[in-house]
């Protein structure tokens, strides 16, 4: 199994405490940074854009982790200017293009991601099973935190990791991104997922410090 990595949403963090959010990210060796970026239009939501990825790359060295909820993202990667050692994701379900979508984030030298809504089948990945370093399984529908997930997608997680398996791309990272609370995490994690996104159910719950959420779910991905 992969070793489990943590990226923590951004979008849930307390914005007035963005620089001592950015040093407890440091200082607990968060693997990614998760920048949801939504445009109103593929979801019911505005959040982040590309000017936040610019400053964050420059007070923070921890990779970039870009969600893209964003009509016709090929037309648009360029904005973000993705950068070696960055993950991208696309939604298959956001353009007709995707294969392009893919082939712009790779030509920039970042690791492509391919988003798959819970509705969304998996048979999606047979065309691009060579343009992806990721799939992002999202577990709750996007364009809101704080939701509930949605119980088939654990399933659908396992069916990804198998289908990559079979076809020989065990390298494939499958990020799981909503609700990932600290025993949802350990569900998933069985289920064959190797990063998590942690938002308001694990590293930003109100519950405990942040520093002691990331911990707990350290623990609950061992
Ligand atoms: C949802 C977005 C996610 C959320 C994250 C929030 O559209 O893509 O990345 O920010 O899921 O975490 P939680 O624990 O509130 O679901
Ligand atoms: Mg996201």
């Amino acid at each position: 199994m992969k070793p489990a990595l943590i990226s923590a949403s951004l979008v849930c963090m307390d914005f007035f405490n963005l620089q001592e959010t950015l040093r407890l990210m440091e200082e607990s060796a968060i693997e990614y940074l998760h920048v949801d970026i939504m445009d109103g239009e593929f979801v019911q939501n505005f959040a982040l854009c590309p000017e936040f990825c610019e400053s964050l790359r420059k007070h923070t060295s921890i990779p970039l982790d870009i969600h893209l909820m964003i009509k016709n993202p090929e037309l648009k990667i360029h904005w973000f200017h993705p950068r070696p050692g960055e993950y991208i994701s696309v939604h298959a379900e956001s353009t007709p293009h995707i294969p392009r979508a893919l082939a712009e984030i790779r030509r920039y030298g970042a690791r492509p991601m391919i988003a798959l809504n819970p509705g969304t089948p998996i048979h999606m990945l047979d065309y691009v099973l060579d343009d992806i370093d990721g799939v992002l399984v999202m577990t709750v529908n996007p364009g809101f935190s704080g939701q509930k997930m949605v119980p088939a997608t654990l399933e659908k997680i396992a069916q990804v990791r198998a289908y990559l398996d079979e076809r020989g791309r065990p390298d494939v990272d499958i990020q799981a991104d909503g609700n990932v609370s600290f025993e949802n995490a350990v569900k998933m994690r069985r289920a064959g997922a190797n990063i998590f996104v942690g938002g308001t159910s694990s590293i930003f719950s109100q519950a405990g410090a942040i520093r002691d959420n990331i911990q707990t779910l350290r623990t609950a991905l061992k």
